[in-house]
C-alpha cells in the first residue's frame, strides 16, 4: 500500500515508516523538517497545516492510497497551537484525501483525549472524551472531526488512542500505558488494512498485564499486539509521583502545572 506518513521524522515516525516499509508498504515521508541523511524512501518537506503543502504532496507523488498522521505537538501549548498542530492539519489532510480520492486515514490520537477521566477499571472504547489539556481537547476535536467526514463522505478512520511510546516503560504508570516500537507498526499496520472500519477508536498500548484500556476493539481490528511492559518491571522503581501519575488516566497531564490560559 502506498502511504503518506505526516510526522515521519518524529520518534514514532521513524519507527512506523521504517517497520512499514520493511512490510512492503511504499512511503512518502511528510514532515517540516528535510529529508533525513540516508533516507530511503520518498519525502516531501511541509507544514500539514498549509492546504497548499499538503496538495502538492499528493500531486508530488501520485498513487497514495492512505494517510498515517502522526504529526503534531507531543505536549501541552497554548489553545491556538494546540488547534493548528491537531484540528487543522486533520481538516487539511482530510481535504486533499477527498479531492484525491483517498479513502484511508489512521490518525494519532492520544489517551489524553480522555486523560482527565479518574482510573477505574478496564476502560472501553465507548468513554467519554474528558481531556486533562488543550492537547487533549484538540485531539478530541480532531477525533470529532474524523467522525463527521467518515459520515458524511465515502471516508474510514481509525483513532489511536496512544498511550505512552518509547523503546520501554519508564515510571509505574507507563507499566500500564505503554505502546512498544514493535506494536506501534503492528498497530498501525492493522489499522491500515482492517476491512471497513468506519469509524473506530483504538486504545495504542501494549499487551501489557497492568494495561487500564481494553484491547479488544484493537484486536477486532486484526492489531496483536506481542510485547508486554511487566517485562521491564524490575527497572521502574517506586517513585514519589507514582500515586498522581496513576489516579488519572492522563497521568501528569492533569496536575497544576500544566494548566494555562488558552491564549
Ligand atoms: C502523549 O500523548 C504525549 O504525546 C506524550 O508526551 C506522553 O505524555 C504520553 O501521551 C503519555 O501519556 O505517556
Amino acid at each position: 500500500m502506498k502511504v503518506l506518513v505526516t510526522g515521519a521524522a518524529g520518534s514514532i515516525g521513524t519507527v512506523v515508516t521504517t517497520g512499514l516499509a520493511d512490510r512492503d508498504h511504499e512511503i512518502v515521508g511528510f514532515d517540516r523538517v528535510p529529508e533525513p541523511e540516508g533516507n530511503a524512501f520518498a519525502w516531501f518537506t511541509g507544514d500539514c497545516a498549509d492546504l497548499d503543502a499538503v496538495r502538492s504532496a499528493f500531486a508530488d507523488n501520485p498513487g497514495i492510497e492512505a494517510v498515517v498522521h502522526l504529526a503534531g505537538l507531543p505536549d501541552e501549548a497554548s489553545l491556538p497551537e494546540e488547534i493548528e498542530s491537531h484540528l487543522y492539519t486533520t481538516a487539511a489532510l482530510l481535504d486533499v484525501m477527498r479531492e484525491n480520492d483517498v479513502r484511508r486515514i489512521v490518525y494519532a490520537s492520544s489517551n489524553h483525549a480522555v486523560g482527565r477521566t479518574p482510573r477505574r477499571d478496564l476502560l472501553g472504547d465507548d468513554v467519554l472524551p474528558r481531556p486533562d489539556t488543550f492537547y487533549g481537547l484538540a485531539k478530541v476535536a480532531a477525533e470529532a472531526l474524523l467522525q463527521l467526514y467518515v459520515d458524511r463522505y465515502d471516508i474510514e478512520a481509525v483513532a489511536l488512542r496512544i498511550g505512552s511510546f518509547g523503546p520501554q516503560p519508564e515510571s509505574l504508570r507507563q507499566l500500564s500505558t505503554w505502546l512498544s516500537p514493535d506494536d506501534a507498526v503492528r498497530l498501525v499496520e492493522a489499522a491500515l488494512t482492517a476491512p471497513d472500519p468506519g469509524y473506530a477508536v483504538v486504545f495504542g498500548i501494549s499487551a501489557n498485564t497492568r494495561a487500564w484500556w481494553d484491547l479488544e476493539p484493537g484486536r477486532r481490528l486484526g492489531y496483536e499486539p506481542q510485547d508486554d511492559a511487566e517485562a521491564y518491571r524490575e527497572l521502574v522503581g517506586p517513585d514519589e509521583d507514582d500515586e498522581v501519575e496513576t489516579a488519572y488516566v492522563g497521568g501528569p497531564f492533569v496536575l497544576e502545572r500544566f494548566h494555562r490560559p488558552a491564549f
